[in-house]
């Protein structure tokens, strides 16, 4: 019997499995409960010191992410009150499921050797294929390395069912492409790429992912195409802010203002003509531009195997990009210690207050933070560092405020490294007072502040990409 009889026999998709209760897997799971076209759907999650707490808190209808997530806690109580939505640790309930999808982080160990920590997703894999029965659709949604649906996940899945992937269950890869602060609205509207090991293992996850989309299709192709499609579009951000972060650092070194630059290649459009400048800034972070690139060089030089051709000697320019915008907290540092030069302060007797810990703006999101590198800079230089963020409860190592005016008070330097909202109304004279300071130094990261009046109030002012302003007299 075919791989498609099998389904036909099963019939449509009623039950499924989300393993990974996280940004991914908790909105996935709740709009699929939510739908009329599913009868159940299970949330699993390791009860471990670290994430059990989450089972007890989804099965209440609560969700565990932190920070503003429209609609969300809404959608889980509703599906836990209709009974269509239950958070379990017991895997062995994959048995009576029709499809599993596995949204569990895939970091890096060595971005250096190209070598990812895929324990997690390993793990994950093998409780399914412990349980897993003829006919089951089993989906990656994580971001992973091409070549991994078709290669250690099928074999794993494949060794613990004793089962054969096209044969006897259906294996695709769906790659997430949510953002915080909008993981229900990204998973409706956004295009959904699906791509199975083959055509049947395709249609089957288009029946899946169908019923959840609102404005969003299903775009279908391979399972490796999908992978590189996930890698391939977060690594083109990441270049495109390479770039723009570039061309700040060029516009610095020959004294003009970026953002003049900027509206001036932006406005040549029409023609197809795009222009995409993005913003340049303190530095990247988050979990998938910060490695996401890492699992593209690591696909093609395994699936490559060396067919590649590319300028001899030269370097990806991928890993280039990754490189520069790894290197814009450096350049935040530089730009502090240049400023307290001019004031002839010593870097061991100023403090420091960072606006903002979290690596994107309006959210509470700390995951590779960009700030993370500045601090330990400072700290390196015998700097006094307080950090600020109105939406980040708490960090390892780090006490984080949320008292701004607190923060402020009595500090030599204030460093913007978030574009939360809260600090496009800061106020040059009012802060002027909080610190004491005849001359206070003020570091723009991400274009949020006014530099004449600051530099108006006596601040010595330094932006990303202001060479206009850099250099200014200090008044
Ligand atoms: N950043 C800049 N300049 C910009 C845009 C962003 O410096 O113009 C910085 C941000 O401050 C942040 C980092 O880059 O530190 C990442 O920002 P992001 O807006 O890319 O946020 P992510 O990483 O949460 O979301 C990306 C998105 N990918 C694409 O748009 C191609 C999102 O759609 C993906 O779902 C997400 O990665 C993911 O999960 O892969």
């Amino acid at each position: 019997m075919t791989l498609e009889e099998k389904i036909a026999r099963r019939g449509p998709i009623k039950k499924i499995g989300v393993i990974g209760m996280g940004y991914v897997g908790i909105p996935a799971a709740a709009l699929l409960a939510d739908s009329p076209a599913f009868d159940h759907v299970f949330g699993f999650q390791r009860d471990s010191a670290s994430s059990g707490y989450k089972i007890a808190m989804l099965n209440r209808g609560e969700s565990p992410l932190k920070g503003e997530e429209p609609g969300l806690e809404e959608l889980l109580k509703k599906v836990v009150a209709a009974k269509k939505f239950t958070a379990t640790p017991d895997f062995s309930r994959i048995a009576e499921l029709d499809a599993v999808t596995l949204s569990i982080q895939t970091p890096f160990l060595s971005k250096e050797d190209l070598l990812p920590d895929f324990s997690a997703l390993k793990e994950g894999l093998v409780n399914v294929g412990k349980y897993m029965t003829p006919g089951t659709l089993v989906v990656l949604e994580s971001t992973i390395t091409p070549g991994t649906t078709t290669g250690f996940a099928r074999e794993i899945l494949e060794s613990g069912s004793g089962l054969v992937a096209g044969e006897d269950f259906a294996l695709a890869h769906a790659p997430e492409r949510v953002m915080v602060g909008r993981l229900l609205r990204n998973i409706r509207e956004h295009d959904r790429i699906v791509g199975g090991i083959d055509p049947v293992s395709t249609k089957r996850a288009t029946g899946l992912y169908s019923p959840i989309l609102t404005k969003g299709k299903v775009i279908p192709m391979s399972s490796t195409a999908a992978e590189v499609t996930k890698t391939a579009e977060n690594t083109f951000r990441d270049l495109q802010i390479a770039a723009i972060n570039e061309l700040a650092l060029y516009c610095e070194a020959m004294g003009i203002n970026v953002y003049d630059v900027r509206t001036g290649v932006d406005s040549l459009r029409g023609e197809g003509i795009t222009r995409a400048m993005l913003w340049p800034g303190a530095g990247v972070g988050g979990h998938c531009l910060t490695k996401d690139t890492y699992h593209l060089e690591r696909g093609v030089q395994q699936l490559g195997k060396g067919s590649l051709d590319y300028p001899a000697g030269e370097p990806s320019l991928y890993v280039l990009a990754r490189h520069v915008n790894d290197f814009m907290p450096v350049h935040m540092f530089r730009l502090t210690m240049d400023a307290l030069k001019r004031i002839g302060r010593d870097p061991k007797d100023a403090t420091v207050a960072m606006l903002g810990w979290a690596f994107l703006s309006n959210s509470d999101d700390t995951r590779n933070t960009p700030s993370e590198p500045y601090r330990d800079l400072l700290i390196q230089e015998g700097c006094r560092v307080i950090v600020h963020d109105a939406y980040v409860s708490g960090y390892p190592g780090v006490p984080v405020n949320a008292d701004l005016e607190g923060t402020l008070k009595g500090v030599d330097v204030i460093a913007i490294f978030a574009g939360h909202g809260q600090y496009r109304n800061l106020d040059p004279a009012r802060i002027r007072a909080l610190t004491g300071r005849q001359h206070p130094v003020i570091v723009d990261g991400r274009n949020m502040i006014d530099p004449d009046a600051f530099i108006a109030e006596g601040f010595v002012y330094k932006g990303i990409g202001r060479g206009d302003k850099n250099g200014h007299a200090i008044a």
